[in-house]
Order: C-alpha cells, then structure tokens, then sequence
C-alpha cells in the first residue's frame, strides 16, 4: 500500500551511503523481496546484512542495498538516498502522480518480469456495469487516489474517492464506497468478497527506479555492468536450451517451430546418416504445444533445458 510517511530530510542514511558505491532500496519483506534479492544474487551481488537487517554491503560490487517497506522506496530515490529501488510499477506511478515538483521524481531504468498484477476498478457482483460511465456520482475507495483520480479524468466521470490505507476490498460490503480500485493478481480476493473486476487502470510489474541525481563515471561504469547483468538473468528466465533429433530433411521446418530460437547447432548422430541432433537456445516459454508439434514433425527425443547463465 502506498500510504507511507513523507521521508524526513533528517532521516539521511548518510552512514551507509558512501559516494564511491551505489546504493539500491529494495522491499525487505513482502511481495517483491525475495524475488528482488535473487535477482541482484544470481547477478553476483553478495552481501552481508547488517544486524538490523536494514542494509546490505556489497562484498563483490560496490553496491549496496537498503532493505526496506516498498512504499518509502520511490521517496528514498527521488531523495537521492538510494541511487535504484526496485518496486511495484503502481507504487512508483503513484507516488509520481503526488509529486509537486515539475520534474519528475525519478526515471525508470527498466521493468522486470515479476511482480506482475494490475490495478483494477471491482464493483459488486450483481451490480449492472455498462462501462465507465456506470461510475459516475459513485463512491470509489483505494490506496492509490491518484491513480485513480487520473482514470476518472480521462474519462470525464465525476465520482469521489476515499483513501483508505487497506482492506479496500471490505468497503462495499461495510457500506463505505460503492466500488473499489485495488490490486488484482488472480482475482480470487475479488470473488471472495462477491466483487467483479470491471475496469484495468493500470497493468504493472517490478522495475527499477533510478535517481536523478548523476552518478560519477566510475559508478556509471558499475551501474551498467550491473544492468548487463540483470538483461542476462532476465533472459536466463525466459530461455531454454532445447535438444532433439531430427530426420535430415526436416531439419528447417523443425528449426523453425522452435520458439525465439536463432540458427540451431545441426550435429551427427552415431551409427545413422539419416537422422541428425539439434541444439538451440529458445529465447521465448518452450510451451507443451511446442512439443507436440515438434513432433508431429518428425523431432524425437526432445529435451528442454534451463539455461544457468548466458552472456551475448
Ligand atoms: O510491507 P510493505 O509495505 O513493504 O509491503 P506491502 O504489504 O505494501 O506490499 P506487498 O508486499 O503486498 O506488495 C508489493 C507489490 O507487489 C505491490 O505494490 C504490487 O506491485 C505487487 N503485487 C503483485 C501485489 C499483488 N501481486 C497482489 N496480489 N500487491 C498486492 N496484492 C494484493 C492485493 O492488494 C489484494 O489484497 O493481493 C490481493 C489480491 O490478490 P489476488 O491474487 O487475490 O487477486
Ligand atoms: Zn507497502
């Protein structure tokens, strides 16, 4: 939830945020947390935490992290006390919204592959919904006003909003809003409070924030190794290394029913000139369908792989 104190300009971590390392605010328990330290572990960031918990020194990179609740992340980098945060889309884009200052608070560096749900506008199940329209003169109760707000201006609605710092879902039932805008990852939250999603304000996943304030060259140098980094365990997720055997003549309609896959590696089998081994890295989800048309194409002994590491 959003609703978080204003970060003090006292509360400067300056005893952790040397200038000649970087430093990222991750989530330090949550939806995000464990999913945003695997990612910076798997591309080499090892640390050792401190006794509160609270940071992390770098011991392989000179980057540090700062582990945190997520709603103060977008604060602690538009402050400049953390360099990167890693945090909801629909966190940042809410704390943006709230920004009084023209310019913007921070930058995205890039989006990330978990987290992923959407902010969406539920209403009672046996509610007649038609449309946005529907929406007008009604009471819509969130955690993200502005959001919200920005979804009802787009559509020229005139409802009103009540900020409520959780439990949105309760709102309708206790007669405090007609409808809702809340988070929605599978629905079943929804359904168990007999709401239906109606509208999706806004589709979200994990980024990454970066500071506006400039990073030497020396930690720009760092920042971009760490991102190479980061694109290559992103890829890792989504790639498989696929092998099968195929017989010679179909080896390209085989080649290409293989998912986001380059040239495959074409190699002799022992003992047969007929059939041959293929390898190839598919860069995209190596689906059951995949294999079964591969082999309606004549590919047998088809294995998928996961790939560990992957450099390009
Ligand atoms: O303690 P801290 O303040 O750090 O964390 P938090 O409790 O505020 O946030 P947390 O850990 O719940 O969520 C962190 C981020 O995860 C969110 O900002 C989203 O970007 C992302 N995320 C992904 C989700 C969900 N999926 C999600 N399902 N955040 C919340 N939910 C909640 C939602 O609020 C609702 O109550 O799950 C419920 C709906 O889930 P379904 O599966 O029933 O639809
Ligand atoms: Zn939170």
């Amino acid at each position: 939830m959003p609703n978080s104190t204003p970060l003090p300009k006292t509360a400067r971590v300056t005893n952790y945020n040397d200038p000649d390392r970087i430093t990222i605010a991750i989530q330090k328990s949550g939806r995000l947390a464990d999913s945003s330290r695997s990612l910076l572990d798997r591309c080499g960031l090892h640390v050792t935490r401190s006794k509160d918990g609270l940071f992390g020194y770098g011991e392989s990179m000179p980057v540090d992290l700062l582990f945190i609740r997520d709603d103060d992340i977008p604060a602690f980098v538009a402050d400049g006390h953390a360099d990167f945060g890693i945090v909801g889309r629909n966190v940042a884009e809410e704390f943006a919204l709230s920004a009084t200052d023209s310019r913007p608070p921070f930058s995205v560096r890039k989006s990330l592959s978990f987290g992923a749900c959407r902010l969406s506008i539920a209403v009672g199940e046996d509610v007649d919904y038609v449309g946005p329209s529907s929406l007008d003169n009604l009471r819509i109760a969130t955690t993200y006003p502005n959001i919200t707000r920005r979804f009802l201006e787009l559509h020229n609605l005139d409802a009103d909003i009540a900020t409520l710092a959780g439990s949105v879902e309760l709102a309708p039932r206790l007669g405090s809003a007609d409808a809702i805008a809340d988070i929605v990852s599978t629905g079943r939250t929804l359904r168990a409070h007999h709401l239906k999603e109606v509208e999706v304000i806004m589709r979200s996943t994990a980024v990454v924030l970066q500071s506006s304030e400039p990073l030497t060259d020396d930690l720009e140098a760092v920042a971009k190794r760490l991102f190479l980094r980061i694109d290559s365990t992103l890829r890792v997720d989504e790639s498989k290394y696929v092998m099968l055997h195929a017989p010679v003549g179909a080896v390209d309609s085989i080649a290409e029913l293989l998912p986001g896959a380059e040239q495959p590696s074409v190699l002799p089998l022992a003992g047969t000139s007929d059939r041959v081994a293929l390898h190839a890295v598919c860069r995209e989800a190596v689906l059951w369908e995949h294999l079964e048309n591969l082999k309606s194409a004549g590919a047998s002994a088809i294995l998928v792989m996961p790939v560990e590491r992957m450099l390009l």
